[in-house]
């Protein structure tokens, strides 16, 4: 058995399930987003999500995994009143799936299938998105904008972190990668960026957003260079939407 075959398996028997994870705002303590990250339920090849989505991504199944994962959730925000969930639900784009010709057009259909506020999504396209073919990309951008949905930069810092993305791109968002906020407190170079793209985000207008926060100290520092937003293990695990019924930080 191929990974391939058995991401096609999985699509046919609906073998994959949505975890959630929350994003706070630093400073207050509260859930802001969560977001949706992919699991393969009784995945026969044991194999992580990043891989399967990697096999995916090359054999061109991505599109059809993002339309699940977009109608699941989709359905799901339709469902919950905004005083249930009164947070946006994040959501990945692989390259493929955000360069596609189908995709504003699938998204046209499922704002109307599920009357749902656009508004209450933030897309979250990876940076390495806008290397190529940057008129595509920014069309692409600026028409997700005009159907009122949010726009995330994801892993910015990891590969092709251009100040060009950052000043043509509309983005409301930025997401810190991991791979830097790791090294925030050991590392002072890494410190000396971090704070720099988090006051640059500021005067540009977006919101920051540190991820992978693991430990109290990248929290507490995070938190004096005015960082907005984070995400990470030490305030909760992606889980199962029913698991995060308590959905504050457990810091004291
Ligand atoms: O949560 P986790 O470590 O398993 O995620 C691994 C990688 O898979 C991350 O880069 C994440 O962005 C990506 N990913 C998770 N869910 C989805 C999804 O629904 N669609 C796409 N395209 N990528 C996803
Ligand atoms: O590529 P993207 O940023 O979408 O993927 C986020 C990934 O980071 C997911 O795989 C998610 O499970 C993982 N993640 C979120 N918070 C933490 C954390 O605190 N530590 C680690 N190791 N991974 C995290
Ligand atoms: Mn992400
Ligand atoms: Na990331």
């Amino acid at each position: 058995i191929t990974i391939e075959n058995a991401i096609v398996e999985a699509l046919k028997r609906s073998a994959f399930k949505l975890y959630y994870q929350p994003i706070y705002d630093m400073r207050a303590g509260k859930v802001v987003t969560v977001e949706v990250l992919l699991r393969w339920q009784d995945n026969p090849l044991e194999i992580s999500t990043q891989d399967f989505i990697n096999v995916a991504e090359r054999t061109g199944h991505i599109l059809e995994i993002d339309e699940w994962v977009i109608d699941n959730v989709f359905q799901f925000v339709a469902k919950m009143k905004t005083k249930v969930l009164p947070y946006t639900v994040a959501i990945n784009l692989s390259v493929q799936t955000f360069k596609s010709e189908k995709l504003i057009e699938f998204l046209e259909d499922e704002v109307a299938k599920y009357g749902i506020e656009p508004s209450r999504i933030a897309f979250e396209i990876t940076e390495y998105s806008f290397i190529d073919d940057f008129d595509k990309a920014k069309t692409a951008v600026m028409r997700l904008k005009q159907m009122g949905f949010r726009i995330s930069l994801d892993d910015f810092g990891t590969r092709f972190s251009s100040l060009n993305y950052l000043v043509k791109m509309p983005f409301d968002l930025l997401k810190i990668d991991k791979s830097y906020i790791d090294q925030i407190v050991d590392e002072t170079a890494h410190a000396i960026v971090v704070e720099h793209i988090i006051q640059m985000s500021r005067a540009l207008g977006l919101k920051s957003v540190a991820e992978g926060i693991e430990d109290e100290c990248q929290y507490q520092q995070l938190c004096r260079m005015g960082c907005d937003f984070g995400q990470g293990f030490l305030m909760a695990k992606p889980a199962p939407i029913e698991e995060l019924i308590n959905l504050e930080p457990q810091l004291d």
